[in-house]
């Protein structure tokens, strides 16, 4: 026991299609919220749980589930238009912006972000541990800058309005996507406690990234430790804050690979605990489908068996990535040992 295993957490369990009804089954009652990827809309019925739809391709699967359970009953609410459920120790919540792709990126941001921040701090669970943003066109040129560009800035005011300092301890793990198409997609999973951020010595923290990467910088941190489970954001092949390898996936794939470790490395300095893959879940955006084979046959080298990998066709926040992987890592088996 080092105190982490003591600290409430989440659960997640990663399916592709043909298991999730089987999952959702077995878990009744106990769902903060599934994330569903896949082409075409999903076809299971989601019920009364929170449910978004990230419209992206799943490369040799027709889609696949994350799925957050808790160990608790979890209540699902519907009001002021929000959708979100809680089990007393989590939140998760969903944000879905059709217009803003009218209004622009910057001001969707800003109001979705401010709204669940609100919803967060009147809630009881104002400690934001990990945030989901998709939306189309994330490369393409907003109103004067990219549109990533602009999402960036509207996130930055929002935390800015809602008195929340961007330093470490107080911006969640995090990935930003594009997807082919649809509105602007955001979940957030919050917690009554803190959870402990974790950072990467070898990039430059995401909200101190320089001017050069748009008017504001991202903010999010390198992962985030949820009692004993590891978060880990969207993590690329950058180093400092400058993108390596330019061109070429499978060097990106290696610096990807040796960003993760570290952030893996100083998590376990952290105090987090795993003794194999066992409970890690890798979803990998790829820009180009041709990528797909060889970067699964390197992952499942570096992984082995036990992990769960994802891989799916996306756009990815700067143009010269071509591949950036998320993982959620929650070691199973442990505490009944
Ligand atoms: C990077 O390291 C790659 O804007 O929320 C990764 C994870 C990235 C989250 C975000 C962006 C975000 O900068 C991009």
């Amino acid at each position: 026991m080092n105190g982490l295993e003591r600290m409430p957490s989440v659960r997640l369990l990663c399916t592709s299609g043909g298991r999730v009804a089987e999952v959702l089954a077995e878990h009744r009652g106990k769902v903060l919220g599934v994330i569903s990827y896949s082409a075409s809309e999903p076809d299971f019925s989601s019920g009364d749980l929170i449910h978004v739809w990230v419209e992206l391709e799943v490369f040799g699967e027709e889609s696949c589930h994350e799925i957050w359970v808790s160990e608790n009953p979890v209540s699902v609410q519907r009001q002021d238009g929000f959708e979100y459920s809680s089990d007393g120790d989590f939140l998760f919540c969903r944000s879905l912006h059709g217009e803003c792709m009218l209004q622009g990126l910057e001001l969707g941001a800003r109001s979705a972000y401010a709204d669940l921040f609100d919803l967060l701090d009147r809630s009881g669970y104002p400690f934001l541990l990990r945030a989901w943003n998709y939306f189309p066109g994330i490369n393409d040129a907003g109103r004067g800058i990219e549109r990533y560009r602009e999402f960036n800035v509207g996130r930055h005011e929002a935390f800015c309005q809602k008195g929340r300092l961007i330093e470490e301890g107080n911006v969640p793990a995090a990935c930003a996507i594009g997807t082919r198409r649809g509105g602007l997609v955001i979940c957030f999973l919050a917690g009554r406690n803190k959870g402990m951020a974790i950072e990467n010595p070898r990039q430059v923290n995401a909200y101190r990234y320089p001017g050069k990467y748009g008017p504001k910088s991202p903010t999010f941190s390198r992962g985030m430790l949820v009692g004993d489970a590891l978060l880990i954001s969207g993590t690329a092949s950058i180093v400092g804050s400058e993108t390596m390898h330019p061109g070429d996936v499978m060097r990106q794939l290696e610096e990807t690979l040796e960003n993760l470790r570290t952030v893996g490395s100083m998590a376990r300095q952290a105090g987090f605990v795993a003794e194999d893959f066992r409970g890690l879940c890798l979803n990998v955006y790829l820009r180009s489908r041709e990528d797909f084979d060889s970067v699964r046959k390197r992952l499942e080298i570096e992984f082995g068996p036990h992990a769960k990998i994802f891989c799916m066709q996306a756009e990815i926040c700067r143009t010269d990535l071509l591949v950036e992987i998320e993982a959620f890592w929650i070691p199973v088996g442990r505490k009944a040992a």
